[in-house]
């Protein structure tokens, strides 16, 4: 009897000693301790004993189970802490490593520029109006006093969906239609998306973006024209530029204009920006043709207006110092995140 509780105390000790977990650990005390357990087992075979031996292997169980009880509950705590510790090991957060960077969106570099010429008209008075993409050939042509077989018409610019349908390649269209439905005075800028089929390079992109405006009222004069445009000119590029109109033509005008500006960059003196010049380019202009007036309901004896068409691209790319357009269009974020 003595042996054998001796041997369940040091094989119980030594089972507790290299038990690796909590589960472990539980099941060494149920195969001592538990119901059906070796030392348990012992206990209840002591009625078999005499009386004076008894009390003597009382003892010794009842120290072997206290000598395995004492080993499980240190064994138990060790391992809890043990598992604690792995467990805050795994889940660490080292707060000094650097985040993943967000990226903070913000408007393209077109919108910038298109919100700031919209707010610039808009402060004098134009209100914005906008039309299809998908244009009939009587408002992009027609209408504007380009008939057929003119080289402007040629297959090679413009997309065409039928004979009669096509993809806007200005936005003068939209201007036709509000001459045709609304009386003057009126002051419109129509700014939108055009479409003309050139192949794609640094300065080409088959689809860009328009500003037109037009004012058409009684006694509207190129005098009008002169200064609206020249003040926009300075509150988009600055009150120090100066401004010149050249004499140009576009079946549409009549006398017709393009505008330029003293180079913002050199001051006029010639610099890469203005290619040598002092001057850029930025819009093209003119006293709107009769014919047009006509075509559309208005008496050109009675009123008369200017019209005037600015290319986004250009004057972002010029404002900006972008030198490639397709930049515009690739959403490339470590371009557009620099404006
Ligand atoms: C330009 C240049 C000059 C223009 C003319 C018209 C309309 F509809 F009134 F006839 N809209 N836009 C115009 C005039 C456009 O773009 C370079």
């Amino acid at each position: 009897m003595k042996e054998k509780l001796e041997g369940i105390k040091s094989e119980g000790l030594k089972g507790i000693e290299t038990a690796a977990d909590l589960q472990a650990l539980d099941a060494i005390r149920v195969k001592y301790l538990g119901k059906k357990g070796e030392l348990t087992a012992v206990l209840r075979g002591m009625g078999a004993l005499s009386p004076e031996e008894r009390p003597i292997v009382g003892q010794m169980a009842n120290e072997v189970r206290n000598a395995l009880e004492e080993a499980l509950e240190a064994k138990k705590t060790y391992l809890a802490g043990a598992a604690k510790a792995a467990k805050l090991q795994n889940e660490k957060i080292d707060v000094t490593l650097p985040g993943a960077r967000q990226n903070i969106a913000r408007r393209h570099p077109l919108k910038q520029v298109l919100n700031e010429v919209t707010d610039i008209f808009v402060g004098m008075g134009f209100s914005l109006v906008e039309g299809p993409d998908i244009e009939l050939d009587y408002y992009n042509f027609e209408a504007l006093n380009i008939p057929k077989n003119h080289p402007a018409r040629d297959t090679q610019d413009t997309f065409y969906i039928t004979d009669n349908i096509l993809l806007r390649t200005q936005t003068s269209p939209v201007q036709v239609r509000v001459m045709e439905k609304q009386k003057p005075p009126i002051r419109i800028i129509a700014p939108g998306m055009v479409f003309r089929s050139d192949a794609v390079d640094a300065t080409h992109s088959p689809v860009f973006h328009q500003i037109e405006g037009l004012v058409v009222d009684k006694g509207v004069t190129m005098g009008d024209l002169k200064g609206t445009l020249e003040i926009f000119a300075k509150k988009l590029y600055g009150e120090d530029v100066t401004v010149r109109f050249r004499p140009h033509h576009f079946p549409f005008t009549e006398p017709s204009a393009e505008l330029d500006i003293s180079c913002f960059v050199c001051k006029g003196k010639g610099c890469r920006v203005c290619k040598g010049e002092g001057w850029i380019e930025i819009l093209g202009c003119g006293m709107v043709h009769p014919k047009v007036l006509r075509g559309c309901g208005i008496d050109p004896d009675v009123y008369s207006g200017f019209a005037f068409g600015i290319g986004l691209e250009r004057i972002v790319m010029r404002k900006l110092g972008v030198d490639d357009l397709r930049l515009f269009f690739e959403n490339d974020i470590r371009f557009l995140k620099q404006f």
